[in-house]
């Protein structure tokens, strides 16, 4: 049945809201709005209620005393509890019987497939845990995961919660400097990676990077290395082992250890204003209960649902939405390995189709590409499978929420526009699928539990329709717990702006009917194909290379990623200038950082406007790219002659 536009709720604007299908909401766990708001108000004035209930559905060694201490901003959830992230992935669904389900439906890029039960998930995470054991690894040692999007990826971060070691996976097309620097700042003993992955037809030489990061660093005992594409990497004796011998020995049982609620379980890397990426720190029962809730709530997940998040683990979005939400819920889930135009723009809905998939979650930068492609991909694919759509990552804009609802969704499916971040650990504001009316590119109503507001510069809520800062009014349990290792870091950059109240860093605005759109960020991140990268990173990367001076990085809208990366560079010496540097200093970052984060444009200039105290006034640099004007403010501009300069640069034209 299809779902009904609704006019009666739509605001002055031209977009109306859709509500969801009477077929949709009767069978979904929450069904109207008036159910919504109910559960919503108990779930903040009560949060033991709501919480608990939840809570209750999993497995706790040890009960819980008290739901949350909180000495702002330090959170405790379930204290004194006593629990296990992996046993409630995986253990739990064996003693309820399930065994047989199907855990994972696993694609590679090349074509080959795997279909993984829960009880060979659960025989794996147990041997790869006896491994780890033997191998030194303990509870809170870390460990780094720098892995393909393989089964072996979930395996690993399981294995490594089981035990009480602290994972951080590092996206696999990050650069071999960004590993040594995550190795580093965590203080990792062990690796866990593959001899290469597949993208796009080529090979991503993961151990190779491995081994450039940690050549000069001896912190890093052992390497265990998975074999994916069996292509030759060097190995060293003595530190170096393969997965395949370390596994054939090792025994399928393991029993989980009972962790404390707050046993930290990941660190993971997310890009924040200055050049250093912070470590968020998520730790073990509020994020279970925060993931397993979200996850079956806003994806209104049914029994045989066959789930498919197009993440990748190397993100948030895959910790939460792939390894941990869907197997918490004993879910079947789809993992495809390679890119989604490999070998043409048709990969995810033959995907879709060959495995049946209900629920699909992905990002609009994925969306906006698939509609560049041409519709002529999706035409021959069976897509009735489809129930419920999802995006994740940045806002939606109207053209790609339409198409992606009436090409996709055969105007059957509800989409839910999820906002969230690495620090919030899980979806905080989204619809429900069967009770909250969608309008394209609107993240609509807090999850259950969240506090959610739009304040301005003074702290007061800003009226219906007036963009502020969007914050988080109360602690929830998936918070992040601190930056590892930088605790002031943690409250100057969530904590001091509102005392007692979570800063986002995202702009927004709430309407009458308390539905949050998400303008974007605040400070200098950029969101490129929904991945953060900081200004500062990207300036300090380029900055590294001998000919340059000083650089400035600002974003700009572009029709695929969302934003693309402008620089300003200025060389030391201006005769180092030649026709290959752009691409030279693209190269550079590549290696820095990743390939995500090369730059589309660079200018060279001379100088760059700054203020008297030496700051780079990127909001001129910004308005000069995106309008080609400079109107902004001048009054504190050290010299306006580089203005002309850059102009000159900018539109290309003399001065
Ligand atoms: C899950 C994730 C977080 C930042 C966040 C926003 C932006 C994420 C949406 C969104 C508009 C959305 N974590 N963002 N989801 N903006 N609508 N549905 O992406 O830490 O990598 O990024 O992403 O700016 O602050 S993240």
């Amino acid at each position: 049945m299809n779902q009904r536009p609704n006019n009666s709720l739509s605001l002055s604007d031209n977009d109306s809201f859709y509500s969801p299908s009477d077929d949709f909401a009767q069978q979904a766990r929450v069904s109207s709005m008036t159910q919504y708001r109910q559960m919503h108000e108990m779930s903040l004035q009560k949060p033991e209620l709501f919480w608990g209930a939840e809570a209750r559905e999993l497995h706790w060694f040890t009960p819980w005393n008290q739901l949350l201490n909180w000495e702002s901003p330090h959170a405790q959830w379930f204290t004194e509890a006593k629990t296990n992230l992996a046993f409630n992935c995986l253990d739990r669904h064996l003693e309820a019987g399930l065994g047989e389900k199907a855990a994972i439906l696993w694609e590679g890029e090349p074509g080959d497939t795997r279909a993984i039960s829960y009880k060979e998930l659960h025989q794996e995470v147990c041997k790869l845990a006896n491994v780890l054991q033997s191998s030194g690894i303990g509870a809170e040692s870390r460990v780094i995961i720098y892995m393909p999007m393989i089964p072996e990826a979930t395996v690993a971060m399981l294995a490594c919660a089981r035990i009480g070691a602290v994972h951080s996976v590092v996206f696999g097309g990050f650069s071999a400097d960004s590993i040594r620097d995550r190795i580093e700042d965590s203080g990792a003993e062990l690796v866990i990676t593959a001899d290469t992955g597949w993208r796009r037809g080529k090979t991503v030489p993961l151990k190779e990077n491995v081994d450039k990061a940690i050549s000069s660093n001896s912190q890093i005992k052992k390497v265990i290395v998975y074999q994916r594409t069996n292509t030759p990497v060097s190995m060293q004796a003595g530190r170096d082992t393969w997965w395949h011998d370390e596994m054939a020995s090792a025994p399928g049982q393991h029993e989980a250890a009972k962790l404390d609620a707050e046993h930290p379980l990941f660190i993971l890397y997310t890009s924040g204003s200055t050049g250093k990426p912070k470590g968020i720190l998520h730790t073990t029962a509020g994020y279970m209960v925060g993931t397993y809730t979200t996850c079956k709530y806003v994806f209104d997940l049914r029994k045989d649902d066959v789930y498919w998040c197009t993440a990748d683990v190397g993100w948030i979005t895959g910790h939460s939405y792939i390894t941990y939400g869907p197997l918490l819920n004993g879910v079947t889930q789809v993992m495809y390995e390679g890119a989604p135009n490999y070998p043409d723009f048709s990969r995810f809905w033959s995907i879709v189709e060959t495995y049946k998939v209900s629920i699909f979650y992905t990002a609009p930068t994925a969306i906006r590409a698939f509609i560049k492609a041409g519709d002529e991909f999706i035409k021959d694919h069976d897509l009735s499978s489809l129930r419920l759509l999802g995006t994740v990552g940045e806002p939606i804009n109207p053209a790609a929420w339409h198409w992606y609802y009436e090409t996709i969704g055969n105007s059957r499916c509800p989409i839910v526009d999820t906002w969230w971040q690495t620090e919030t650990g899980a979806i905080m504001i989204a619809p429900l699928p069967g009770a909250t009316p969608i309008r394209p590119g609107t993240a609509t109503q807090p999850f259950f539990g969240i506090d959610a507001a739009v304040l301005d510069e003074n702290g007061n809520p800003c009226p219906p329709g007036v963009a502020g800062k969007l914050v988080i009014q109360k602690p929830w349990p998936s918070m992040l717990r601190t930056i590892y290792g930088d605790d002031d870091r943690y409250r100057d950059t969530y904590w001091s702006d509102y005392p007692g109240k979570y800063t986002t860093g995202d702009g927004a605005i709430m309407d009458e009917h308390g539905n949050i759109s998400i303008v974007g960020r605040l400070d200098d991140v950029l969101n490129v194909s929904g991945h953060r990268l900081g200004t500062a990173e990207i300036e300090s990367a380029l900055v590294a290379h001998p000919l340059v001076a000083e650089a400035a990085v600002i974003g700009a809208p572009h029709e695929l990623k969302g934003e693309a990366i402008v620089c300003f560079v200025t060389l030391k010496a201006a005769e180092s200038q030649s026709p290959s540097l752009s691409s030279e200093l693209r190269e550079h970052v590549g290696q820095s950082i990743g390939a995500i984060a090369k730059p589309d444009q660079i200018y060279f200039t001379s100088g760059l406007p700054k203020t008297r105290s030496g700051k780079i006034m990127r909001r001129l640099l910004k308005e000069l790219v995106n309008t080609g004007e400079i109107t902004g403010n001048l009054s504190t501009i050290e010299d306006p002659h580089v203005l002309e300069e850059l102009k000159a640069t900018v539109l290309g034209v003399s001065s």
